[in-house]
């Protein structure tokens, strides 16, 4: 059985039980002028892991691998939008708010997109999410099901919000979840760095985390 050299200890999986899941990758969260910078946070450490996840969604497509994607968007009406979630905080736009990339976090404004280094293939899944987590009123836990998946890598923006979320979710699910370290980012580092201790603490006790050099090392 192939393994990932991951912390606390080895990551072993079967591969077509394997499924890479990137989170958000999205211009509201990537590039100035999205909710990302409208909440008051320097959005170019993000940029920075798109050659990161970019690498890794590569390796899952060569290796024949499932790859889903994940938007965090709400409908035009805001149906799925809680008014706790548009209205806390003092953000410069309120989600549904029309900025420059379009209404901040809708379906289908620009903003919303996944960046084009990152697109999507047509035949993989994309996961339109109203929460931070993508198990949370979405289809994701049954297009795994419908693959067989049992084990996932995940990796994406916000570490700590939507990332460490999704994560928690799906452990709680019964997947085993490992992190990619460098194709995660936070807008801050502390709590990338302490989100990448809790999740291994304890034994693994949400999962493991590794590198994308071990990752595809691994799917080689
Ligand atoms: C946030 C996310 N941070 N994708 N969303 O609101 O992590």
């Amino acid at each position: 059985m192939p393994q990932i050299l991951a912390q606390p200890g080895p990551f072993a999986f079967v591969p077509p039980h394997l499924a890479l899941v990137v989170i958000d990758m999205q211009r509201d969260f990537i590039e100035p002028g999205g909710f990302g910078a409208a909440l008051g946070n320097d959005v170019t450490p993000l940029r920075a892991i798109v050659p990161a996840v970019r690498r890794l969604i590569d390796g899952f497509r060569v290796a024949g691998l499932m790859v889903v994607h994940t938007r965090e968007c709400h409908k035009s009406d805001l149906s799925d939008c809680p008014p706790a979630k548009r209205l806390r905080g003092t953000p410069s736009l309120r989600i549904g708010d029309p900025g420059p990339m379009g209404r901040i976090l809708i379906a289908g404004e620009p903003g919303s997109d996944i960046l084009p280094a990152l697109a999507p293939l047509p035949h993989e899944v994309v996961i339109d999410k109203p929460g931070k987590g993508a198990f949370y009123a979405t289809p994701l836990q049954a297009a795994l099901a419908a693959r067989g998946i049992t084990h996932l890598v995940l990796a994406g923006v916000t570490t700590e919000v939507c990332v460490q979320t999704t994560m928690r979710e799906a452990n709680d699910r019964g997947y085993e979840c490992l992190l990619a370290e460098d194709a995660t980012e936070s807008y801050f580092p502390r709590f990338k760095r302490a989100t990448l201790e809790m999740v291994r603490a304890q034994g693994g006790i949400v999962g493991w985390t590794a590198t994308v050099d071990a990752i595809l090392d691994a799917l080689a």
